[in-house]
């Protein structure tokens, strides 16, 4: 099926604007996408007519925003198709979410002499939580390393595992390869073995369908912002009877059932992990996004974006000198690449003179620099809004620059 971009794209104010005189090519969605007038809307409406605190008042008005508060719970656990709304923990995004399981399952479970396994391609999110553990409990933290082409292989992670193996964090998408993680499959070696397993979704949710119970995943964390959602705002998924057991990461208001100076009796799920004032404009904002990337429909959106991939892989190896990183075979839309004698970050200077937003970095994951030898790449992600013609702007750009650079 066929998408109406031009519609989708008429949807982002944003992206009516000029940049240095220049319509606006925006191509850094794996840093955070765009927002469609629906999720400005909805925050909008929140402050203008709908505005106070959730779960404490008895009058209306805080009675509509719990309302609206828990039904952006109940459409965030729709769309990961999760059990139960006690199983969805509003968090500030994918990086406290991962902090939250770390510290609280970790502590609780592991011992010294534990071994905790991520990949070489995690984003800085998912590796630092687990070191401050290493240290801290004396934890082993091993590194199942990719290929040339920016893939894992199963057989290695495989021989991996042992009774050892206690947890499992990997990325479902990378945000510096675009490789895809066979998650469902690592999840059954990882559970047969006893480990638990959280998948940082950050860069998946937005691009393909994710379904934690086909997964079988105990945790999944995702940020809002990379979603057509606002900043602030992110969700950890997990397993009821897990996060029964856990315990509470931060304390304060709305966590707790009943204080006294001796004692404290937690909240039942999901509060229990939701402590103080939440972010409910976020949450909000976060339900209409969830509308909108529904109202197109997943499966859409990662066909329509797999074509923007081939079709940017394609035009970007008829530059000279233009090496791409992350060559896996399953790949979501995005594409790093390195320039033979250019600086990335003198490149993306060049582009925005054109208004193409495009990344230079290492994308906070130093270790797949590390691996493919080179300092950042320049990468560009695609969302939904982008087209054809965007691709051609930035291929024609990087002709232009290479000119000027070399
Ligand atoms: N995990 C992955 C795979 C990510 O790509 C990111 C952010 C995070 C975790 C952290 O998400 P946050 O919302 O908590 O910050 N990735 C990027 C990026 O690629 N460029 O800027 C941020």
């Amino acid at each position: 099926m066929s998408i109406n971009f031009t519609d989708i794209r008429a949807q982002f104010p944003i992206l009516q604007q000029t940049e240095n005189g220049q319509p606006l090519v925006y191509l850094d969605n794996g840093a955070t996408s765009q927002k469609p007038q629906s999720v400005i809307d909805a925050i909008t409406r929140y402050y203008t007519s709908e505005n106070a605190n959730v779960h404490r008042g008895v009058y209306g008005l805080s009675e509509r925003a719990t309302d609206l508060f828990e039904g952006a719970r109940k459409k965030t656990r729709q769309f990961l198709n999760a059990s139960a709304t006690q199983e969805i923990i509003f968090t500030a995004g994918t990086t406290e979410s991962i902090n939250l399981v770390a510290s609280s399952w970790g502590k609780q479970n592991l011992k010294p002499g534990d071994e905790v396994i991520i990949t070489e391609m995690e984003h800085h999110s998912n590796i630092v939580p687990w070191q401050f553990l290493r240290d801290e409990l004396g934890i082993i933290l091993s590194i199942l390393r990719i290929n040339d082409l920016g893939e894992i292989c199963l057989d290695d992670f495989k021989s991996m595992l042992s009774s050892k193996t206690k947890f499992v964090s990997i990325v479902h998408v990378s945000n510096a390869l675009g490789t895809i993680n066979p998650v469902k499959e690592m999840t059954a070696l990882a559970h047969a073995v006893g480990a638990k397993v959280l998948i940082d979704g950050a860069q998946s949710v937005p691009h393909l369908a994710v379904d934690v119970q086909d997964i079988g995943c105990d945790f999944y964390a995702f940020s809002a912002h990379k979603m057509y959602g606002p900043t602030g705002i992110g969700v950890l998924f997990g397993k009821q009877a897990l996060l029964e057991e856990m315990p509470p990461y931060q304390g304060g208001g709305d966590m707790i059932y009943s204080v006294t100076f001796e004692q404290t009796k937690f909240n039942v799920l999901p509060y229990k992990f939701e402590a103080g004032t939440p972010n409910i404009s976020g949450a909000i904002g976060l339900g209409a996004a969830i509308d909108f990337v529904q109202s197109i429909g997943l499966a859409e959106i990662a066909e329509y974006e797999d074509g923007l991939l081939k079709y940017a892989t394609e035009q970007l190896l008829t530059i000279d000198g233009l090496r791409i990183i992350g060559q896996a075979k399953h790949k979501g839309g995005v594409v790093s690449f390195a320039i033979e004698g250019v600086h990335p970050h003198d490149m993306a200077t060049l582009m925005d003179q054109d208004g193409i937003a495009l990344r230079a970095s290492h994308h906070c994951a130093m270790p797949v620099m590390q691996k493919f030898k080179v300092p950042s790449t320049m990468r560009a992600s695609f969302g939904v809004y982008n087209n054809l013609a965007d691709i051609d702007c930035l291929v024609k750009a990087i002709q232009e620059a290479k000119e000027m650079l070399l």
